[in-house]
């Protein structure tokens, strides 16, 4: 099985984007172990911190962003890094070339009941001299990004990346402490009928999203013409990796409990890595109204609507929004 350094290589990517990735999967690999560790490590559980998100940081929060801040910083072609856990972009080297964003721990509100999270990271290139700490350097649209992937910590530990050519699966072999390739070219089936959501929102989505859930619930006798399942883990990394192996869209609106805000999930470090996946694949991903990629951010903890997956259910919730 091929290594993923290997695979690297014959894709041609260049060597200082690999020592990115490579510095980012070291982290992950810490990450992975630290979560294997759990109350054996005394690890789990909050801090008395609250992000600025305002969410309250888990101490596995913590701990895993500063796993990838301080290696990522320290690399001579990281120019800067920004992180759903840190206020404002860190500096790294002010010549280096890329940028890294990432959400050290997804879902992490998992952690405490052993459920599946993960690491989300993404990787633009720096268009001019600005330093890492200047914000604005990371602000360009999610069509910029040259690698984007997750490290989803499950029963077994997969890193799921793409560099533009392909969406490729590759499982931590803990023998050899490596990631092996275990699926290239990965594709979204088009068709689905499994949707993600938090149904307990429903009373405060848009007309037309509930629109669309009541015509997922009618089944077969409905205009969707199709019984639907549903799942949700709340944790996106798990809910895209099942996307990505058997179809299925996943929603996360936006809602009126926070009217101010676009939606929950973060554009930088959750929305782009995640559509550059999804649409590698071969799936869609949209705010509902206009693809995700083609957003334009202001800040480097803008929120999103998320609407991802099998493309032609997509079409269909953004046909219910722009009708
Ligand atoms: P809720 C995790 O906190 C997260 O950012 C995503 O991973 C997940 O899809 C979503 O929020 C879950 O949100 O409101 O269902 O807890």
């Amino acid at each position: 099985m091929k290594r993923l350094d290997q695979v690297l290589a014959a894709d041609g990517i260049p060597a200082e984007l690999e020592l990115v990735i490579d510095h980012i999967m070291i982290a992950c690999k810490d990450i992975a172990y630290k979560l294997g560790q759990g109350e054996l490590a005394g690890i789990l559980g909050a801090t008395e911190d609250q992000n600025v998100q305002g969410e309250t940081q888990k101490k596995l929060d913590v701990i895993s962003n500063d796993l990838l801040k301080d290696i990522l910083v320290s690399n001579p072609y990281v120019r800067g890094i920004a992180s759903e856990e840190e206020d404002y972009t860190v500096a790294g080297n002010a010549n280096g070339k890329y940028l890294v964003t990432f959400d050290p721990l997804d879902g992490s509100s998992n952690i405490d009941v052993n459920l599946s999270v993960g690491t989300i990271f993404s990787v633009l290139e720096a268009k001019d001299n600005r330093p890492g700490d200047d914000q604005e350097v990371f602000l360009q649209n999610g069509r910029n990004q040259v690698a984007a992937g997750y490290v989803l910590y499950g029963p077994s530990v997969i890193l799921v990346m793409t560099t533009g050519k392909g969406v490729n699966f590759f499982t931590l072999d803990t023998n050899i402490g490596e990631f092996v390739l275990t699926k290239s070219n990965v594709q979204i089936p088009a068709d689905t009928a499994e949707f993600a959501i938090n149904m307990s929102n429903q009373r405060f989505w848009e007309p037309e999203m509930k629109q669309y859930i009541d015509d997922c619930l009618k089944g077969e006798e409905g205009p969707l013409a199709k019984r639907y399942n549903m799942r949700w883990v709340a944790s996106m990394v798990a809910e895209v990796h099942r996307i990505l192996v058997r179809g299925g869209i996943f929603m996360y609106p936006y809602d009126t409990r926070e009217p101010s805000k676009a939606g929950k999930l973060r554009l930088m470090y959750e929305g782009n890595p995640m559509s550059m996946l999804v649409e590698q694949a071969g799936g869609a991903s949209s705010t509902g109204r206009m693809d995700i990629m083609d957003v334009a951010p202001k800040g480097i903890h803008d929120r999103v609507p998320v609407v991802l997956g099998s493309k032609n259910e997509v079409a269909k919730v953004v046909a219910y929004h722009t009708k």
